[in-house]
Order: C-alpha cells, then structure tokens, then sequence
C-alpha cells in the first residue's frame, strides 16, 4: 500500500467503526440467513405415501388392567360396516393395527331414497384406545384443545367422496353420526389413509439371538422414529407437529443407528440456524408451514440451544460433512457465549437469573424437578462437545475460553452440588435428590467413574428421589448408567422402561410414561399427550 491508500484505508476504516459505535448490531447472521434457508429447502426430503386400509372393526372395552383403563377387542371384518345402512353403526370404531400418519378418505353411498337432508358425523382418531373413550370436553388441558383429534364435518351431497383435510396420526378410528334424515338410507365404505413418511429404507436387522422383547422395543422405537420422520424431525406427528431442538438431538442419534437418513438431520440443523433470533441464539422449535418460522416470543430454551451443537457435532462424526458443519460452525459458536453471561462469582450457572430473565430451563417435564445441577450438567456437557466440534473443523482459536470455562463450572458443581458423605448429587436450597441431576453429572463427566456408580447405586435407596417424568430424561439417564460401567443395570432398566410400555400395548413410544401413572400428563389431560413421540424413540 501506497501513502495515500494507507491514508484512505484508515480513514474507510475509522468511518466504519464510526457507523459501528452508532448503529447497534441487529442481525448477526444477516449475510448467511438466506443462503441456510435455501440449504434447508434444498434438502427437504420427498415424502413416501402408501395406502392403507383399516383392517378390522373393533370395541374399546373397559378394563381396569389395560394401559388407562381401556383395551381394543374383537376382530370384526369391515364388511359388516361397509355392506349396511351406517345408521345402526354410529360409535363403530376401525382399527388399522399400526400407527399411521396421513390423509384419510372415505366414501358415502346411497343404499335407498333421496338425499333430503345433510349428514353430519364426528371422527374421532386415537393412537391409544383411551382417547376414543374419554370425553375431551369439558376441556381443562394446558395445551390447545384444537390438538385433540376429533372432527365433525356436514356432507351435503351424496354420494360422496371425501377427504378430510387435516393431517392425522393413529391407528383407531371412532366414526359417530349426528345427524341424518329419515327418508333415505347409506353407508361408509372405502375407508383408507395416505399414509406419509420420510424414511423408506429398513434398518437393518438385529442379531438372530435378540431376545422377542428386545426386538419388540427396536420395533417400536423404529415405528416411533419413522412416524416423526417427515419432512423436518417432528416432535410428535399428533402434536405440535414441529421441529424442536431437544428432540432433533434424540432423533437423529436414533436416525444415524438406523435409516441413515442423514439429509433431513442436515435440513434440521439449517432450518434451525436460518431461523434463529437475530442476537444469533437458537429458538427452541420452528414450524416449517406456511413458511418457514420459529415460534417467536417465549421460546427460548435454554438447555436445548445448548444441544443443538451436541446435534451438529454428531451429524459430522456421522457424515463427515465437513462442508456443512464449518459453514453452521458460526451458530454453534454463538451458542457457546450464553452460559457465561449467567455466571456466578463462584463458577456455577445463575439459574434464578436465568428464569427471571424468562428463559425456560426444561431438563424434564417436572413440576417437582429442581435444575440446578442439571443446567449445570448440560451446559458442561455441551460445552466440552462443542469443544470438540471445534478441533474436528480446526476452529478451537475462536473458543479458546471453553477449557478454562468447562474447568470452572466443573470445579463449581463438585463443590457445590456434591454430598461426598453420600455419594449422590444434590441441587438447589433443598438439597434435592433426583435421577436428573445424577444423569446429567455424569453425562458430564463432573463425576469420576467410580463416583458415577456410587451415585447411581446410592440413588435406588435413596428417599424423596425426583423421578423422570418422560423417556427424554430417561435417555440421559441410561446414557449415565452406561458411562458409569453399568451396562448390565441399563440394558436392564432399558428393557423394563421401554420394555413396560410395550407390555401395556405401545405401537409406538409416549410422550410422558410413568410406570406406576398411566393417566401423567404434563399438560393437565392426559388424551393431550403424544403417543408416538420423538423423544422416546
Ligand atoms: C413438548 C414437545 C417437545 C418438547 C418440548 C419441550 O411439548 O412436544 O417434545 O421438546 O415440549
């Protein structure tokens, strides 16, 4: 450079910095937002539809020892329904025998006399029998009633064939008549769904010598899998319906174990990154319809942005795509810089901060919970992955704070949360004693190996121990048990888990399952649930 370049250049520079001190910075990842969302489109996966026809007509039945009190039974062919007036089958109930995602149709036809009037019926789907023989109103739920699966809708002419038009996820089908004329007669045939899914591989097959539960629980997890695999890793295809970060990360370590699907990981990842706030800091979920857009407002999770860089570094371990990880390598950074703004002098995470500032610190669904220890956990946990991240795409000089940070809140939780007279770790004013911050110690690797198996073996005779509410926490927890050498105590507490929900009929793993609640439900109703849901894979 010339003098007078150097001249130019420096006052260009001085004027930028200028403009910088002036103008607040608004979008962080303003130049790359476009290019992500187009990534995200481009890797949108073709859905695969398939046909299916109910198989038989069934009765849901009282029984005080089946899964919520009910049971399907009997076995009826559907030409009992399809060959006679519809009028005397009102509340006949269809059972397709698998959990299904898709578009149902249906015909109408005349058996006798004019059409004078409109039908009106009420379609009710479930994916346990319990939610075909529960009133839904009056509704107390937390969440939206409109979730619940019933639709009535009025057929002015017939003959008819008709296609509802929301998407539904279930396997039985209630179909009750409100309403119809006197002077003509008709009946439901055809019944059939468009079923969808992404996945249109099999996993590979387990060892002939697995036992007939385990291949049932793999089964299960895999129906569960395909089911959320749409077009972005659904959380649940009954409810919400949308890509949330907590469960993407679960998903896609199942996905990469089985289908191998790896494009819809990476439009997850890119979706997410594309969407996210304009301070650079992941939203927990993002919807993809109409257009793609986060849930904005109070969705903000602290854990999950967290575990979005755990997702982003399995999926290069998986792939080897380099070219996709350097070029999210930016959001994942920006991750990394939002434990140490909560801070405390004594190197653990300010979590009453952290919740009066209105972020939501999840860990589990709860009421009981206290998160200290688990935040704590996960944002160590997290940190040393991103870590690692970074070494894999030679990025470590832009993180160079993560040793010491990681180093410090380690050395935090071990004197603050863990009782060395007991062996178990303990969380908040009250000392709390629960299978989540004992899992997320040692996911953590805050725990030895050796304290890891005394806290675990300390914990089943412990009293007053929070429980997990969902399989989620209960990942994490086996995860735990099989870091501390315990592979023998998770296989078996895997078998017994999932194992008991196939016992109590799952065709696909629920949202929330307390072996000794059926009816828990962290929306207050337990109809609301998700019965096929990612998490539980
Ligand atoms: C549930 C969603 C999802 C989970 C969030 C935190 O409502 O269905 O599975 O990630 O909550």
């Amino acid at each position: 450079m010339n003098l007078k370049k150097i001249l130019l250049f420096s006052i260009l520079s001085g004027m930028t910095q200028v403009l910088i001190a002036q103008e607040p910075a608004k979008d962080v990842f303003l130049l790359q937002r476009k290019d992500w969302l187009q990534k995200a489109e481009a890797s949108k996966p073709k859905l695969f539809e398939t046909v299916k026809k109910p198989v038989s007509i069934v009765k849901i039945v009282k029984d005080e020892n089946s899964f919520q009190g009910w049971r399907a039974e009997g076995n009826q062919p559907l030409s009992g329904l399809y060959d006679s007036s519809f009028k005397k089958q009102s509340g006949v109930v269809v059972d397709f025998k698998e959990h299904l995602t898709g578009y149902f149709t249906f015909t109408i036809k005349s058996i006798h006399g004019t059409p004078d009037a409109p039908l009106r019926f009420r379609f009710t789907f479930g994916e346990v029998p319990s939610e075909l023989a529960t009133p839904f109103d009056p509704y107390n739920g937390a969440l939206s009633r409109a979730w619940l699966q019933d639709e009535i809708i009025t057929v002015m002419d017939v003959p008819a064939r008709i296609t509802l038009p929301r998407r539904f996820a279930f396997r039985y089908l209630k179909i009750d008549l409100l309403g119809s004329s006197q002077y003509f007669d008709f009946a439901i045939t055809d019944m059939e769904l468009k079923a969808t899914t992404s996945v249109d591989v099999k996993a590979a097959p387990l060892a002939r010598s697995t036992s007939s539960l385990i291949s049932d629980i793999d089964r299960v997890g895999l129906t569960t899998l395909k089911e959320c695999m749409q077009t972005v890793y659904e959380d649940g295809p009954k409810r919400d319906r949308r890509l949330w970060i907590g469960d993407l990360y679960l998903e896609a370590l199942a996905n990469t174990q089985s289908f191998k699907k790896h494009d819809l990981t990476k439009r997850c990842l890119y979706l997410l990154a594309g969407l996210s706030r304009e301070d650079g800091f992941l939203h927990s979920n993002v919807f993809e319809n109409p257009e793609p857009h986060p849930q904005a407002g109070a969705s903000f999770l602290f854990d999950y942005s967290l575990l979005y860089n755990v997702a982003l570094k399995d999926y290069l371990d998986a792939t080897g795509d380099r070219a996709t990880a350097l070029d999210l390598w930016p959001v994942a950074k920006k991750q990394t810089e939002n434990p140490s703004k909560y801070l405390k002098a004594d190197g653990m995470f300010d979590y009453q901060q952290a919740i009066k500032d209105n972020w939501w610190l999840f860990v589990d669904w709860s009421e009981a919970l206290d998160r200290e220890a688990s935040i704590q956990g996960i944002i160590i946990y997290s940190l040393k992955q991103s870590y690692q991240l970074a070494k894999s795409l030679g990025k470590e000089n832009e993180v160079k704070n993560l040793p010491a940070l990681i180093t410090r809140m380690t050395a935090a939780a071990r004197e603050n949360l863990y009782n060395k007279r007991t062996g178990l770790f303990e969380s908040g004013p009250d000392k709390q004693v629960s299978y989540a911050s004992q899992a997320w110690m040692i996911v953590s690797e805050v725990a030895s190996k050796e304290e890891a198996e005394r806290a675990l073996k300390a914990l089943s005779a412990a009293k007053d121990v929070v429980k997990p509410g969902t399989p989620y926490l209960y990942h994490y927890f086996i995860e735990a048990m099989i870091k501390s050498g315990m592979t023998k105590e998770a296989k078996d507490f895997m078998i017994s888990y999932w194992g008991g929900m196939v016992k109590k009929g799952a065709d696909t793993f629920w949202e929330a399952y307390d072996p000794s609640n059926d009816y828990l439900s962290p929306y207050n109703y337990f109809p609301i649930n998700s019965y096929c849901h990612a998490w539980s894979c």
